[in-house]
């Protein structure tokens, strides 16, 4: 089923990836205005999916409620896990968002401050 203008199908759902670069919190409104929400990534496929757009990008995943418990933007706790190695570090300046930052699918995520300027990507379900 369409989904309109800059939306991809894959496997049940539809994603946009942004034109241009905000704040974690500043793309989830943006997703939340089209009806989706930041990406949740539930495989392997998904993860490999993603990737394919070799852009550096914010995923639905924060532990801001609580530093340390990683959580899905949907409140699941995370099954699939592709950190980089040492990551999530929260480095500098509480790194409580994460950004899908490299393109080897199994070491990928990094948490970074959530001011930091990114682009994104929405999903929502194709039902
Ligand atoms: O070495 C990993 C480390 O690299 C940067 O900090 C120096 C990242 N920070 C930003 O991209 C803002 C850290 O998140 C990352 O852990
Ligand atoms: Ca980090």
């Amino acid at each position: 089923k369409p989904c309109g203008h800059g939306w991809r199908y894959f496997s049940g759902s539809f994603y946009y990836i942004s034109s241009v670069k905000t704040s974690w919190w500043n793309s989830r409104d943006d997703c939340k205005k089209k009806g989706a929400d930041l990406v949740i990534i539930n495989s392997k496929e998904e993860q490999n999916f993603l990737i394919g757009f070799r852009v550096i990008m914010w995923i639905g995943l924060t532990d801001s409620q609580t530093e340390g418990t990683w959580k899905w933007v949907d409140g699941t706790p995370l099954t699939t896990r592709y950190w980089d190695d040492g990551e999530p570090n929260s480095a500098v300046d509480n790194e409580d968002c994460a950004e899908l930052k490299h393109f080897d699918p199994e070491k990928s995520w990094n948490d970074v401050p959530c001011k930091l300027q990114l682009f994104w990507i929405c999903e929502k379900t194709s039902t």
